[in-house]
């Protein structure tokens, strides 16, 4: 006993700091990551699972004697923390975890530095109060400066291995096949810890890294054949109706359904939008499908008919791939197709990919006057973006085919006092509150836009395809979102009903239009020009389908394979009832998921592969 005493004092730094460091994770987790448990056992996960990584990493020190080893002892725990903090304030904004792709895109770093501030707290000084323990101990001396033990690395590395065994038994009971549905990215932090999935993730993305590697043409049949069972024949009534106008597309930033037709004491949110659904195809159940990518997601989403990554953005890890996107396809028949968006260009590797996907031109930042009156929170402002694209747009050959990504209403939402049309909303969600003005001023700035189009002879010319890139309002924000939608609490089945977007088709001149009900996502939008423009994509290769086939089931799934359709919705690993949200059996949501699942592997083996330079 006397002995076991003696070398747990030699180690009693080591300890105190790992001690220190999984409380902090474990703190933090509660308190910054809002990680609920649903059991005894998964609580007692979340307290033990940061103690492996503790180990290991802190165990570095072990490397070391002398003075120097509690240095490393300090700066071990401080680079841990400092991982921890910057998925924290990834976190805030995104309700989820950082992972190896999102932390490579470093060019959109400079960006986003206005969003940052908005992010960190005051309270994050916190962080920091164990460490500076550690070096008050060490300034004072009470630590004895050990010399080294034998074998004490091995000892130490051994144990970080055991308990992270020990530590994914227990998570293998109360979560099996947890390391193949990598997806889930809370899950595998509240199973094997933060630090463990860090290496986790680094492992899986080396993988799909080999998977180009190790593909070879027979790879796409699979998907050729399952493409060829889902074909779905265009409305013959629609089919060309489009053919030779010019397409514009509008990619409206962080728009989100719940905010169309209804009002915040007493005023519309989008008074042009309502309106605009009168003479439009107006798509009430369609969803954004995007991940980690946001914006760019939706944009490869729309181009191509495939699914964007479950992780980071495809705009960085493939924007070498072969695609046979739709500006490409447009270009064939005539068009002339390109962006417009007043950022700077290498902002999502855009670009780099713009390239890949086949458009003629990228009107970037550079093609807009942008100076201190005229902008707001990320640039400039929607008004003027619109008001100067105007002769942009007609320096262009015709007919076009041209996608404005509109920019104002971005988290963190801001907006100068004249610009204001509406109230913020009243809730303790200062994101939330801010949402309204920003979206209220978007809606304004595309009445003009129109107004000028039509003064300008363009609208006439071209139709229009509106949708809401992703969500703008995440699920932390829940509390706030429930007392603005009047509901007692944002279930799970809520929470998937919040990721519609809206979706609009508007031809000018058009008389049939009505609001469709059909469940659809933004994989649907390619095949649904192509046949508005009267183009064949039986040998297309693509995941969606024409929203306007009267043979399409209505469907969507999202990225993180949560599944809708008329009736049930699955997500998180349960199904339910759309209409009243009961929870069902498995067995009502069995075959959506699986296709589901199914479309989201073939798409990714496609992407990973990059198996189009086969076809
Ligand atoms: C940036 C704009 C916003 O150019 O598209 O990107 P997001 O943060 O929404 O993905
Ligand atoms: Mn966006």
């Amino acid at each position: 006993m006397a002995k076991l005493k003696a070398k747990l004092g030699t180690y009693k730094f080591f300890l105190i700091a790992v001690f220190f460091l999984c409380l902090k994770t474990y703190i933090l987790y509660k308190s910054g990551f809002n990680i609920q448990s649903e059991n005894v056992l998964q609580e007692f996960l979340l307290m033990i699972n940061p103690v492996s990584s503790a180990v290991l990493l802190i165990g570095l020190s072990f490397f070391f004697t002398g003075m120097t080893r509690n240095i490393v002892i300090i700066l071990t725990n401080f680079i841990a923390t400092l991982v921890v903090y910057l998925n924290l304030l990834y976190f805030r904004f995104f309700s989820d975890f950082l992972t190896w792709p999102v932390l490579f895109q470093t060019s959109n770093a400079k960006d986003l530095s206005g969003s940052i501030t908005e992010l960190i707290k005051f309270a994050d000084l916190l962080l920091l109060l164990d460490i500076m323990v550690l070096i008050f101990l060490v300034v004072i001396r009470v630590v004895p400066i050990q010399a080294p033990v034998k074998r004490e690395r091995i000892y130490i590395v051994t144990l970080a291995f055991v308990l992270f065994m020990v530590n994914l038994g227990i998570a293998q009971i109360e979560r099996p096949q947890l390391l193949t549905r990598s997806f889930d990215r809370e899950m595998l932090v509240k199973n094997i810890g933060l630090l463990n999935y860090h290496v986790y993730d680094g492992y899986i993305q080396s993988q799909s890294r080999a998977q180009r590697v190790f593909a070879d043409s027979s790879d796409i049949t699979e998907i050729l054949d399952y493409r060829k069972d889902n074909l779905k024949d265009p409305d013959p009534d629609l089919f060309g109706i489009a053919e030779g106008k010019n397409v514009i597309v509008l990619s409206l930033e962080s728009l989100q359904s719940f905010v169309i037709n209804e009002t915040l004491d007493g005023e519309e949110i989008t008074p042009f939008l309502n309106d605009l659904i009168n003479d439009s195809y107006y798509f009430d159940n369609f969803y954004h499908q995007t991940a980690q990518g946001k914006t760019s997601d939706s944009e490869f989403l729309v181009a191509n008919s495939l699914f964007a990554r479950d992780s980071g953005s495809v705009f960085f890890t493939h924007a070498g791939n072969e695609y046979h996107a739709l500006p490409e396809i447009l270009k064939e028949s005539g068009y002339y197709a390109s962006v417009l968006h007043a950022n700077n260009k290498s902002f999502w590797n855009r670009d780099i990919m713009y390239d890949s996907l086949g458009y003629d031109q990228f009107f970037d930042i550079t093609y807009y006057d942008v100076n201190e009156e005229n902008s707001v929170g990320w640039g400039l402002k929607d008004v003027d973006f619109f008001e100067q694209s105007i002769e942009l747009l007609k320096s262009q050959p015709k007919p076009y085919y041209s996608k404005f990504i509109t920019l104002t209403n971005h988290f963190p939402f801001e907006l100068e006092e004249e610009d204001r049309f509406i109230n913020e909303f009243d809730s303790n969600s200062g994101t939330l509150n801010r949402y309204f003005p920003t979206v209220r001023y978007m809606d304004h700035a595309l009445e003009q836009f129109f107004d000028r189009l039509k003064e300008e002879g363009i609208y006439e010319e071209s139709i229009f395809i509106l949708y809401g890139d992703h969500y703008g309002i995440s699920d932390y924000h829940n509390k706030a979102m429930s007392l603005f939608l009047n509901k007692e609490e944002i279930t799970d089945l809520d929470q998937v009903q919040l990721q519609r977007v809206p979706m609009y088709v508007h031809i000018p001149g058009h008389t049939n239009n009505e609001i469709k009900h059909t469940v659809s996502g933004q994989i649907d939008i390619k095949p649904t020009i192509m046949h508005l423009l009267g183009l064949d994509t039986t040998f297309d290769v693509q995941f969606g389908t024409d929203l306007f086939a009267p043979e399409r089931s209505s469907y969507a799934v999202l990225r993180d394979g949560s599944v809708i359709t008329d009736h049930v919705v699955y997500t998180k690993g349960s199904c339910y009832r759309k209409i009243d949200g009961k929870e069902l059996d498995q067995l009502n949501c069995d075959p959506f998921r699986e296709r589901g699942a199914l479309e989201l592997k073939l798409s990714d083996k496609l992407l990973y592969g990059d198996l189009l330079r086969f076809y």
